[in-house]
């Protein structure tokens, strides 16, 4: 029977931790659907845009085997939205998003997992701007 998996990240300037919780999200179910946040949506978040924009976050994702659909993500409260679009059975999120979308789980099941310890884009972008 079919299971399908829906998560969201920004994926920027991908690394370890992002291949393993789309791995795990993947092993969750038979198919994995990837919201990857908008450049705009990001700036709206963080104050600053991507290092990568979001054709090269997206073509990245896309381009796992444990992937089977990407769309871009433009606003962070059309979750539910996009969970009864994409037919989600099972929200996956890290950690980091612990009990910040519990509300959706009148729509779907909600499962965090736990983030791979020690590697972040933040800390990545750190590091090589103090490469000379
Ligand atoms: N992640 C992880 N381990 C790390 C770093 C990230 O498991 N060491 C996970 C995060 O928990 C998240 C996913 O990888 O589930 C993507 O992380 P980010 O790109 O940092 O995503 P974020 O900016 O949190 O965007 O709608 C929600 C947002 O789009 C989430």
């Amino acid at each position: 029977m079919e299971k399908k998996i829906i998560t969201f990240g920004t994926f920027d300037v991908f690394h370890i931790g992002h291949i393993k919780i789309l791995e795990r999200a993947k092993s969750l179910g038979t198919h994995l659907t990837v919201g990857v946040s908008s450049d705009q949506l990001n700036f709206n978040k963080k104050n600053r845009y991507p290092i990568y924009n979001q054709h090269d976050r997206s073509y990245i994702v896309s381009s796992l085997s444990c992937v089977d659909n990407v769309f871009l993500e433009e606003s962070l409260e059309l979750k539910g939205e996009y969970i009864k679009k994409y037919q989600a059975d099972i929200l996956v999120m890290g950690d980091d998003w612990e009990g910040r979308f519990d509300m959706y789980k009148e729509l779907c099941e909600v499962i965090y997992l736990p983030r791979t310890p020690s590697i972040s884009t933040t800390e990545i972008i750190e590091i090589a701007r103090t490469i000379k």
